[in-house]
């Protein structure tokens, strides 16, 4: 097994890095940089070669035709991620267990031209080109109420400051070729910001006094950690999981991601070969940063809330808290831990805590936590602004708890398959027992944290009357994708059934190529990389 990677916490925990990069490096000489690589192979696997190659090739193309007197320095490239199992608890700082995908972000760079701008073009018309003067940057505020495709890279470049405060940025003309569809539930945005990111610093690195090679510009965990915090400029409140899958990938392997104590990464091995997940995108676009008041950013500030009341109610004294935001359920379980209290007996507390199951007014959250509305508005609601009638602290807390066994679970299970002699019927148990905790997942996202929604019900559905296993909404939910778990030589068969009950019912107008970009087969992938060199092989 690959090791795992290991970094402290404190910048999930408290605001981004702040050392310039040779500290950085020196401070983590035994944590892995991203890597520097010089060719495709090394990136995608054999089966995405062809089709990358002749991407690749065109951006290369596109880039050398918008940029005719400027050579390309560089690619930076992050991948989306699909998540197994482990859903909306990586901000209450429990396991998740995600991985990289094919799909990615990549950005081209030319850096050097001596105009004092960054100019971004992308290959999608959908967004127009933006320029910046690198003067602007230092102070640049990003307006998160305006939805604007820049705003990512911006974030980037909030991050890269962090990470290196006296970063002189250069000139760097970019072209941006983004393949993770948006609002899929697959991390576009996460994968733009840690591309950005490791652009800008790639960049900042080249162009360094005596700077030699591209190598060891970036360590994966500040990477991650500073991709976390620079993607709440954008306006969401967002965990950790999308980035680490992102920049931790390792092809063929899952990750444990952990957040308690300190962030790790550990890949798991596929053990059995016989089952393959299928990532199908509803087409529902779910914008979290347009529906963040009433969905993700509100189930941050509801789990954030809940584990404060049980805190403060069950006398646990103060919680240590996720990024000056508000204690999360992890530090509660870990405090009953400490007074030996395990997983159910904390299970009963929420219940008995918590127990109006039609939730709370915010005058009822005042009450249990003893601070005024004003001072909760003001602590959890004014950053990142949030729409209820009632917080459903009770069924978000049993979700996170009943999800977090889960994830335990199914980690245990990937790594303990059944031996090839242990015969069809073992492997046979084996998937139905590994689908089961994936439907369980899916029927918990639905009824106790309310994330899913019509069409994503409908698609689990349809995968499991279809042959799959088990299926599940994957990523934030609200719309975006679900991820099924079949057997792998009746994956296509798998695919060309959704296609026919999903696709073409729902859009009966909708092309090949669109339905093949909408659903996949998928294959755990190499995180984030900057290629150098050969673009084409
Ligand atoms: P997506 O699917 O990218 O919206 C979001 C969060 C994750 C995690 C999942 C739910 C961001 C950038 N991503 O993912 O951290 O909380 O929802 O498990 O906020």
């Amino acid at each position: 097994m690959p090791p795992s990677f290991e970094s402290s916490i404190t910048t999930l925990t408290g605001t981004a890095a702040s050392s310039p990069v040779s500290e950085v490096d020196e401070m983590h000489a035994a944590v892995p940089n991203v890597p520097v690589i010089s060719s495709l192979s090394s990136v995608y696997s054999v089966s995405a070669l062809p089709s990358q190659e002749h991407r690749w090739a065109s951006l290369v193309a596109s880039f050398e035709q918008l940029y005719p007197n400027e050579d390309l320095t560089f690619i930076a490239r992050s991948p989306g991620r699909v998540n197994l199992i482990g859903e909306h608890i990586d901000y209450s700082l429990f396991d998740v267990l995600p991985m990289a995908i094919t799909q990615d972000v990549l950005i081209a760079v030319h850096v050097g031209a001596t105009d004092g701008q960054i100019v971004l073009n992308n290959t999608d018309p959908h967004f127009p080109a933006r320029t910046f003067n690198i003067a602007d940057l230092k102070e640049i505020e990003i307006d998160a109420t305006v939805h604007e495709w820049s705003n990512y890279f911006l974030a980037g470049v909030k991050g890269a400051f962090s990470l290196l405060p006296s970063a002189k940025i250069p000139s760097m003309h970019c072209l941006i070729d983004g393949r993770i569809p948006t609002g899929s539930g697959l991390s576009s945005s996460s994968a733009f910001v840690c591309a950005s990111l490791l652009a800008i610093v790639t960049a900042v690195k080249a162009m360094a006094p005596n700077s030699t090679s591209f190598a060891s510009a970036v360590t994966k965990s500040d990477l991650v950690q500073s991709s976390v915090v620079s993607e709440r400029y954008v306006g969401v409140n967002s965990g950790g999981m999308d980035q680490s899958a992102s920049v931790f990938g390792v092809p063929g392997h899952a990750l444990q991601v952990q957040f308690y104590p300190a962030l790790k990464a550990t890949p798991i091995a596929f053990q059995s070969d016989g089952f393959a997940f299928v990532i199908a995108n509803t087409l529902v676009v779910a914008d979290k940063h347009v529906t963040g008041p009433i969905h993700y950013n509100l189930r941050v500030v509801e789990t954030a809330v809940a584990a404060e009341i049980l805190a403060k109610q069950c006398g646990l004294g103060p919680l240590p808290i996720r990024d000056g935001f508000g204690g999360t359920v992890r530090g509660v379980v870990e405090a009953f831990k400490a007074r030996g209290v395990d997983a159910t007996g904390v299970m009963n507390k929420v219940k008995e805590v918590f127990s109006k199951e039609e939730g709370y007014t915010l005058a009822e959250t005042a009450q249990l936590l003893g601070q005024s509305e004003l001072e909760i508005t003001k602590k959890y609601m004014t950053r990142f602004p949030v729409r209820f009638e009632r917080f459903q602290f009770r069924a978000r807390a049993l979700h996170v708890l009943e999800e977090a066994q889960r994830v335990q679970k199914f980690c245990q299970m990937l790594t303990h398959a059944p031996a090839d002699q242990d015969g069809a019927d073992a492997e046979e148990q084996y998937l139905r027992a590994l689908a089961s905790i994936m439907t369980a997942s899916h029927q918990s996202c639905r009824d106790l944290f309310d994330c899913s929604c019509e069409e994503l019900d409908e698609l689990v559905g349809l995968a499991v009357a279809n042959g799959a296993y088990g299926s599940r909404l994957t990523g934030a939910g609200w719309g975006g994708a679900t991820v099924s778990l079949v057997r792998k030589d009746k994956a296509a068969e798998f695919v060309q059934c959704l296609k026919k009950e999903y696709y073409l019912k729902r859009y009966p107008e909708i092309s090949e190529d669109k339905m093949n970009d909408a659903i996949c087969i998928t294959e755990p992938a190499l995180g984030s990389a900057v290629v150098v060199g050969n673009y084409n092989v």
